[in-house]
């Protein structure tokens, strides 16, 4: 259970990074909240038995691979696929499988990226590949799997009929919900002053032309206005004095 929650403890680090990064030098992180949890023993043997895997350590560890489980929850469904594109190109991170239930949904509505990924934990005498699973979701398809959840436990898995077919429809709603939502984005971003923010080019004397963020470069926009500002108002002071 350690080496699962030093495993999760990187993971974690790693989207982390990702959301700092994005907050200090884009204008807005694709990640909204993330939040990791360990399987309890009770849950692991649970689920063992569930899936008919031998109650043994090494097959548990093969056959159970949401042991160690983060969730990151993004605005919209584009940013889910940009998200999973950065972790899957990190060199340390071995893809096992990706399962892409917002392309093909469960028939009970269930939609989510999931990654499942080994990562190496360094020990004090050996290095450890752990599974991990990672499920990344828009916050609609969120609210509506922790509503199934709760609803599926509280039934313990017999869930009436019309309660079924209400949370397809929500699904559905959820879905739509989605859509609406990245089309009003995409819309934003078409109308930002000057096309793409993501790069802008500037010009420095001497110097070839410099690829940089478009939020410095507004930042730096600000900087020189100010100046400006500032330079005319020492002139105009100075033109009273004198
Ligand atoms: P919990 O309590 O969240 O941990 P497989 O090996 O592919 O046959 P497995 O391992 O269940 O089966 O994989 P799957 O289907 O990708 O599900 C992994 C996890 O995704 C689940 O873990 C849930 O967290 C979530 N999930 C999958 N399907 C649903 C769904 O229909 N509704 C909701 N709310 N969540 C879902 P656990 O261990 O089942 O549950």
């Amino acid at each position: 259970m350690l080496a699962y929650k030093f495993a999760t403890d990187e993971m974690m680090t790693k989207i982390n990074i990702l959301k700092e990064e994005f907050a200090s030098i884009h204008d807005y992180s694709p990640i909204e909240h993330v939040a990791s949890r360990l399987k309890s023993p009770d849950g692991i043997l649970k689920k063992a038995v569930r899936k008919g895997c031998p109650l043994v350590l090494d097959d548990i560890r093969a056959q159970i691979q949401d042991i160690a489980g983060i969730r990151i929850t993004c605005s919209f469904i584009s940013d889910t696929y940009r998200i999973l594109d950065m972790l899957t190109s990190q060199l340390d991170v071995t893809v096992l499988e990706v399962k892409d239930y917002i392309a093909t949904p469960k028939a009970n509505g269930y939609k989510s990226l999931h990654l499942i990924a080994d990562i190496p934990v360094f020990m004090s005498d050996r290095v450890d590949e752990v599974t991990v699973e990672i499920q990344i979701r828009t916050v609609a398809m969120d609210f509506w799997a922790s509503l199934e959840h709760k609803i599926y436990y509280k039934y313990r898995g017999a869930v009436p009929v019309d309660l079924v077919s209400d949370l397809k429809q929500a699904a559905d709603v959820a879905n739509r919900l989605d859509l609406k939502m990245e089309g009003l984005h995409d819309q934003v971003l078409a109308m930002e002053p000057g096309g793409s923010t993501e790069n802008d080019l500037l010009e420095i004397a001497g110097l070839s032309q410099l690829a940089l963020p478009g939020g410095l470069l507004a930042a730096m926009g600000r900087t020189r206005a100010a100046g400006s500002a500032s330079d005319a108002d020492d002139e105009a002071e100075t033109g009273t004095d004198g």
